[in-house]
């Protein structure tokens, strides 16, 4: 039987890609995107779209009973550059949304959830290289403490109500179909865009400051692998580390610069740079590895040929 999925939060830098993979897979009409605006051109044509705003919850149960939909991904989220500067907002939508979908599973009028956490559930005391999936956990930014608070919410209502959530922890995401919005890691998009039209980028991380990142195909095979995945093998319901590669901005600067030789790099730390501080250098994700057969495929190299090779056109 066809599946019947919603994303929420269906025109965000994830969602976009999502959207269009996960139509590939089930047939447009199966997948509902929504978002609170509409999206591109290309998005808005390629299959049934709802204005929907995350934080109502009957404006959800509407839209889930209407396309008696199965399954909901929910990526509406603010990110953590913006959600330092207006953190009760970002509460209220990172946590309200959340609360909508999990009470929607709750009352089975879904049956399976994607919910997305991220490496900015690890603060400043958690080990910085490798960290493993269960560690000290103090997130020192609003958007990791609304993280953190949402694996606690979704582990609580899997062990609770045996509500099938599921969950990984993103490292950056780096993609050339949409522009990303409001995050740390943006840096890794803009430089690609800054390099192809003015062969120089100011990012606003220092030299050194090496994160966890992925490559957005590597993010959504992933997405798809966990919820295609067998329930009996998740053994954690809060989320899963998940890991790609990890690279400090001089070396996304010299892969570029094997492209484009006169391409030069300057660096202007700005208020972004506590929050990459407080996040892991590289993550251990070997749990996804074991549950779910987890492994990523794009290095930095294979990363930036392909970004280069699709933002030329
Ligand atoms: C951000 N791109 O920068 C997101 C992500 C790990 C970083 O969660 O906020």
């Amino acid at each position: 039987m066809q599946k019947s999925i919603l994303i929420i939060g269906a025109c965000g830098q994830i969602g976009t890609e999502l959207t269009i993979a996960l139509r590939e897979k089930y047939g447009a009409e199966s997948v509902i995107a929504s978002d609170i605006r509409e999206g591109s051109e290309s998005l808005m044509s390629s299959g049934p779209f709802e204005l929907l705003d995350a934080t109502n919850y009957e404006a959800i149960e509407d839209v889930v009973m209407h396309y008696e939909i199965e399954e909901v991904y929910l990526m509406a989220a603010m990110l953590s550059a913006t959600a330092e500067k207006f953190p009760m907002r970002a509460w209220n939508l990172n946590m309200n949304s959340l609360f909508n979908v999990l009470n929607l599973a709750k009352e089975k009028k879904v049956a399976k959830i994607f919910w997305p956490s991220s490496i900015a559930v690890f603060g400043p005391n958690t080990p910085k290289d490798n960290t493993p999936q269960h560690t000290l956990m103090e997130p020192s930014t609003v958007y990791g403490i609304s993280k953190q608070s949402g694996e606690r919410w979704c582990e609580y209502y899997f062990k609770k109500f045996g509500v099938d959530v599921r969950s990984v922890r993103y490292p950056g995401l780096i993609s050339w179909k949409t522009l990303p919005g409001g995050g740390t890691t943006d840096y890794a998009v803009e430089i690609y865009h800054k390099a192809l039209e003015e062969k120089n980028y100011t990012c606003f991380l220092t030299k050194g400051t090496k994160l966890p990142m992925m490559f957005m195909d590597d993010a959504i095979r992933a997405t798809i692998s966990i919820m295609d995945a067998d329930g009996d093998t998740l053994k954690i319901r809060s989320s899963y580390n998940l890991a790609a590669m990890s690279f400090a901005p001089e070396e996304i600067a010299k892969s570029i610069k094997a492209h484009i030789p006169d391409f030069e790099m300057s660096y202007e730390p700005d208020f972004r740079q506590a929050i990459a501080d407080s996040w892991p250098s590289s993550v251990n994700d070997s749990k996804a590895t074991e549950d779910w057969d987890w492994k990523p495929e794009f290095n930095l190299e294979k990363t930036t040929k392909k970004m280069l090779e699709n933002l030329k056109g």
